[in-house]
C-alpha cells in the first residue's frame, strides 16, 4: 500500500471481474471452457487494468523530463507474467475472488501460460529482474529486444539424450503485448555508399540500393511492484516493407514478393541457443543490427516529437545501456543517424555517443568475445562499416599519444584485428565508446581489469566500474515461495519486499526454536512440490527426507556439471560396497540445456541420465541415493525448484562464472551453497560467513598458476575415491549397450590441458559434500544456516544493483 508514483486518478472503467467475464463472453476466438482459453481472458483482463497507468507513466516521463535508460539485450528471459503481475498489482486476492466463480484455481491457470523464453539463461534473466527493479524503483527504463516467433529450445530427453525442439510460444497469441504499428521504423541491409558535396560545401553520405525490413514494435507492461508505475519492454518483430513488396509485385513476380517476405522474417524467427559462446552468423549480426537500428530509431524519433532538432540535452537525459556487445553495433548506428539523417558533425555527434553509452561485460570466456568478419560487415552494412573504421581511426590516433611509437599497443587495441581475414573487435568497440565498463561481480571486474580488458583499464581507469549482479525478491522469493513469505511478514512485516535488507532481522531468529520448527515445515512442503516436479518430469520418485541437492543452470564444461555426477558416482559406489555407516541419504537434480552444437555438454546430459537409470532401477542403491535429470529446465521450472532445494550447487572453475544468479536465488530461499570461490559466490559468502557455507576448491590465483603444470594423473592416483570413480567409467558400467561413448569425458578429465581441472577439484569437493551432509543430519543446526543465509541474501536483490547502476552509470 504506498502511494502510486503516477496515477490516473481514476479506477479502470471495468473491474476486474467485469473485464474477466466479459472476455470470456466475446472472445470468440477461444473455447471459454478450457483452462487455456481462461487463462488468456484473465491476462487480458488483468493487462487491461495496467492500461491507465501505462499510459500515465508515459506521459508523465515526458513532462517531468525524466532520464530515460534504454536497455538494449538481444535476451529477456521474463518467463510466466500472470502471476508476477497480479503480485506487482496487489490484485492476487481480488484475482482468486473472481475465480471462486468458476471452477477453477488460479494456480491451474498460471500453468497455461507458456513461459516467454527469450533469453539463454543468465544474460537474459538478468535483464527481466533489471526491468522489475526499475520499475520498482521508479525509474524510467525502456528495454529494447526482439520478439522471437521461436524462443529458447524446448528440450526433450530421448534415451539419455538431449533433443531439441522448437518453442513456439507465441501459438495461442500472446496476452500481454500491444501491437503499436505507429512506432514501425525501417531497417536497411546491403546496398552501398556514395556521397556528394552541397551548395555550403557539407559532405553528405548516401547509403542506397539497401533491402529494407519494418521493424514493428510489440509493447509489453512491466508494473512496478505497487507504485502506479508501468514501464514498457518493446519488442521488434521483422517485416517486409510494403515498398519492397510493391515493386516486385509490380514486375509481376508475386513469388517473389512474397518469398522477400519470409526473407525479411528470418530475422526474428529464433533466439541463437548459444549461452557463452559465438558462432559468427550472418543472421545473427542481422538480429542486432536489426534490434539497435530500430531502437535507437525509435529513442530519435521521440526526441524530435518532444524536444525538436535540438539535441544539446540529449545526452544529459538519456542512457542507453549495452547489455553486453550483443547490441554494441549501436554505437556506430547512433553515429549513423546522428551524422547522416539527422545531418550533425562527427565531433557533436561522437560526443553525444559518448555520453550516453556504457557497456556491461558478462564473460571472460575469449569463445563468447564477438568478433565480426570485416568482409561480412562491407557487404550487409557497407555505411557501419566505414564508421567504424573513422572511430577507430580517431580512437587510435588517441592510443598512439598515450603510448607514442609502440606499434603493438596499436595493433592489440584496434578495434579492428588484421590478419589475413580481419574481424571488428565488438568489446572493443563498445569500451572505445562508452562512458562506463562494468563487470556483474568484484571477482570478475578485477579480472577484467587486470586481464582482458588491461590496456583499456590503464588508458581509461575511470571508465571500469564493478555492479554486482542481483535478483528480483519479487518473482524469486514473494512470488514463488508463498509460504516462507507469508512466514518471513509475520516476523518482520512486509518491508523487505522492497528493502531485502530488511532480512537481517531473521538472523536473531535462527535459534528460535518456535521460528525454526516453522522455517523446516515450509521447506518440507516446498521439498514436497519439488518431489512432485521431478515424478512428473523425471519419473523418478524424491523422498522429502532425503537431503535435495540441486544443480540447475546451462550445461557448460566450466560450470562442471561432470564434477557433480563424478561425486554422484562416488557416493554410489560407497553404497554397492556397503559402505553407508553414517551416510546422509539424498536426493541429487541436475538440469539444464546444452547448447545444441555443444558435443560434450550433450554428452555430459547423456552420461547424467545413465548413471541416474542405473541408480534409480537398484533397490539396494535408492534407500540411500536418487539422482535425476530435469528436462527442460525453464523461469517456471525455478519457481519450484528454489524453495525447494537443500543445497545448491555452485562449484564452477574458479574465475570463469563471472557472477551467477541462480546462487542468488537458492540463497535468498534458504539453500545453503556448496560453492567455490568464483563470481558472486566470494560475495555471497563474506555476507553469510564461512560457518554458513561449504567452501572448497582453488581459488582463481591458483588455478591460474596450476594451469602451467597440471597433471590430473597425480590428483586421480592420490583419491581412492577418485581412482575408483574413473576405474568404473572406464570399465563401461553406464554404457553397457553403447561402448565407448563416454570416453571423451575421461580423455578431458585426464587431460593435462584440462583447463576446468576437475581432478584438481575433486577431492576438495568430495570433503565439503560430507560436511554437508553431516550438517544436515543435525535438523536443528541445518536449519539456523538455512535462516542465516535468507537473512543474508538482501544484498543480492536487484534493486541494490539497479540501486548502483542509476546512481553511478545512469545519474538517473
Ligand atoms: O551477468 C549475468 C550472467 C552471469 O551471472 C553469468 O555468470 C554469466 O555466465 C552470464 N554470461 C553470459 C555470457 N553471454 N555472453 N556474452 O550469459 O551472465
Amino acid at each position: 500500500g504506498e502511494t502510486p508514483v503516477v496515477s490516473s486518478g481514476c479506477e479502470p472503467c471495468d473491474s476486474l471481474k467485469d473485464a474477466f467475464e466479459r472476455q470470456l463472453r466475446y472472445d470468440l476466438t477461444r473455447d471459454d471452457q478450457s483452462e487455456s482459453g481462461m487463462f488468456h481472458a484473465l491476462a487480458i483482463a488483468v493487462k487491461e487494468q495496467l492500461l491507465d497507468n501505462w499510459r500515465d507513466t508515459r506521459k508523465a516521463d515526458i513532462e517531468q523530463q525524466k532520464k530515460h535508460v534504454s536497455y538494449l539485450s538481444l535476451e529477456f528471459l521474463m518467463g510466466r507474467a500472470l502471476g508476477n503481475a497480479l503480485l506487482n498489482m496487489d490484485m492476487t486476492d481480488e484475482c482468486r475472488t473472481v475465480l471462486n466463480n468458476y471452477a477453477v484455481s488460479l494456480e491451474a491457470l498460471e500453468q497455461q501460460e507458456h513461459d516467454a523464453g527469450l533469453g539463454n539463461g543468465g544474460l537474459g534473466r538478468l535483464a527481466a529482474c533489471f526491468l522489475d527493479s526499475c520499475a520498482t524503483l521508479d525509474l524510467a527504463v525502456t528495454g529494447y529486444g526482439i520478439r522471437y516467433e521461436y524462443g529458447m529450445f524446448l528440450q526433450k530427453i530421448v534415451d539419455g539424450y538431449q533433443v531439441e525442439q522448437p518453442d513456439r510460444w507465441l501459438r495461442d497469441g500472446n496476452p500481454w503485448e500491444v501491437r503499436v504499428p505507429q512506432h514501425n521504423v525501417t531497417v536497411k541491409f546491403f546496398g552501398h555508399t556514395h556521397s556528394y558535396v552541397d551548395a555550403t560545401g557539407r559532405r553528405h553520405m548516401l547509403w542506397s540500393d539497401t533491402q529494407d525490413v519494418a521493424a514493428v514494435a510489440y509493447d509489453m507492461p512491466v508494473p512496478g511492484y505497487r507504485n502506479g508505475r508501468v514501464n514498457t519492454l518493446r519488442l521488434w518483430k521483422a517485416e517486409a516493407t510494403n515498398e519492397f513488396d510493391l515493386a516486385e509485385f509490380n514486375q509481376g513476380d508475386y513469388t517473389e514478393a512474397v518469398a522477400a517476405k519470409n526473407l525479411a522474417e528470418q530475422i526474428t524467427m529464433v533466439l541463437y541457443p548459444n549461452d557463452s559462446s559465438e558462432n559468427g552468423k550472418e543472421l545473427r549480426l542481422r538480429q542486432q543490427y536489426f534490434l539497435s537500428s530500430a531502437s535507437l530509431q525509435d529513442l530519435l524519433r521521440n526526441w524530435v516529437l518532444n524536444h525538436g532538432m535540438d539535441f544539446s540535452k540529449f545526452a544529459e537525459l538519456n542512457a542507453i545501456q549495452l547489455n553486453d556487445t550483443h547490441p554494441a553495433i549501436a554505437v556506430p548506428e547512433l553515429m549513423r543517424l546522428l551524422v547522416d539523417v539527422y545531418e550533425m558533425d562527427w565531433e557533436p555527434s561522437w560526443a553525444i555517443v559518448s555520453k550516453c553509452m556504457a557497456y556491461t561485460n558478462h564473460t571472460l570466456l575469449p569463445e563468447a568475445l564477438e568478433r565480426w568478419p570485416v568482409r561480412m560487415f562491407k557487404h550487409m552494412l557497407p555505411r557501419i562499416m566505414e564508421i567504424i573504421y573513422e572511430i577507430n581511426a580517431r580512437y587510435l590516433d588517441e592510443v598512439a599519444h598515450r603510448w607514442p611509437g609502440n606499434t603493438s599497443k596499436l595493433r592489440d587495441m584496434s578495434i579492428i584485428e588484421e590478419g589475413p581475414d580481419p574481424h571488428v573487435r565488438m568489446a572493443y568497440l563498445a569500451i572505445v565508446a562508452s562512458f562506463s565498463v562494468n563487470g556483474v561481480a568484484a571477482l570478475h571486474t578485477e579480472l577484467l581489469m587486470s586481464g582482458l580488458f588491461r590496456d583499456f583499464y590503464e588508458l581509461w581507469p575511470h571508465k571500469f566500474n564493478n555492479r554486482t549482479n542481483g535478483v528480483t525478491p519479487r518473482r524469486w522469493l514473494a512470488y514463488c515461495n508463498p509460504k516462507l513469505s507469508a512466514l518471513i511478514s509475520s516476523k518482520l512485516g512486509d518491508g523487505w519486499v522492497t528493502d531485502l535488507t530488511k532480512l537481517e532481522g531473521l538472523k536473531k531468529l535462527a535459534d528460535n526454536k518456535t521460528f525454526a520448527d516453522a522455517w523446516y515445515q515450509v521447506k518440507q512442503e516446498n521439498k514436497a512440490a519439488l518431489a512432485e516436479l521431478v515424478a512428473q518430469r523425471c519419473h523418478v520418485q524424491f523422498d522429502t527426507s532425503m537431503l535435495f541437492d540441486v544443480q540447475v543452470k546451462r550445461i557448460h564444461e566450466y560450470k562442471r556439471q561432470l564434477l557433480n555426477v563424478l561425486h554422484v558416482i562416488h557416493l554410489y559406489q560407497r553404497i554397492i560396497n556397503g559402505d553407508t555407516q553414517g551416510m546422509q541419504p539424498r536426493c541429487v537434480l541436475i538440469g539444464g540445456k546444452a547448447a545444441p552444437g555443444y558435443a560434450i555438454a550433450k554428452l555430459i546430459i547423456k552420461l547424467a541420465n545413465n548413471v541416474a537409470h542405473m541408480i534409480n532401477c537398484d533397490p539396494k542403491v535408492n534407500k540411500w541415493l536418487r539422482f535425476a535429470f530435469l528436462p527442460d529446465y525453464n523461469v517456471s521450472a525455478m519457481e519450484v525448484i528454489c524453495p525447494g532445494t537443500d543445497l545448491s550447487e555452485q562449484i564452477s572453475t574458479a574465475g570463469k562464472e563471472a557472477s551467477g544468479t541462480g546462487n542468488m536465488k537458492f540463497m535468498m530461499n534458504g539453500a545453503m551453497t556448496i560453492g567455490t570461490l568464483d563470481g558472486a559466490n566470494i560475495e555471497m559468502l563474506e555476507q553469510v560467513g564461512d560457518e554458513n557455507f561449504f567452501l572448497f576448491g582453488l581459488n582463481a590465483k591458483q588455478v591460474d598458476e596450476l594451469r602451467r603444470h597440471y597433471r590430473p594423473w597425480e590428483y586421480i592416483a592420490a583419491s581412492e575415491a577418485l581412482s575408483g570413480v574413473m576405474s568404473l567409467l572406464k570399465s563401461g558400467h553406464f554404457n553397457l549397450q553403447e561402448p565407448g561413448i563416454f570416453d571423451p569425458l575421461m580423455m578431458a578429465i585426464e587431460s593435462p590441458t584440462d583447463p576446468w581441472m576437475l581432478a584438481a577439484d575433486f577431492e576438495a569437493f568430495r570433503i565439503a559434500q560430507l560436511d554437508a551432509a553431516n550438517a544436515y543430519q543435525d535438523r536443528q543446526r541445518w536449519t539456523a544456516m538455512s535462516i542465516r543465509n535468507t537473512a543474508a541474501s538482501g544484498r543480492f536483490s536487484s534493486d541494490f544493483t539497479i540501486a548502483g547502476y542509476r546512481d553511478n552509470i545512469w545519474n538517473a
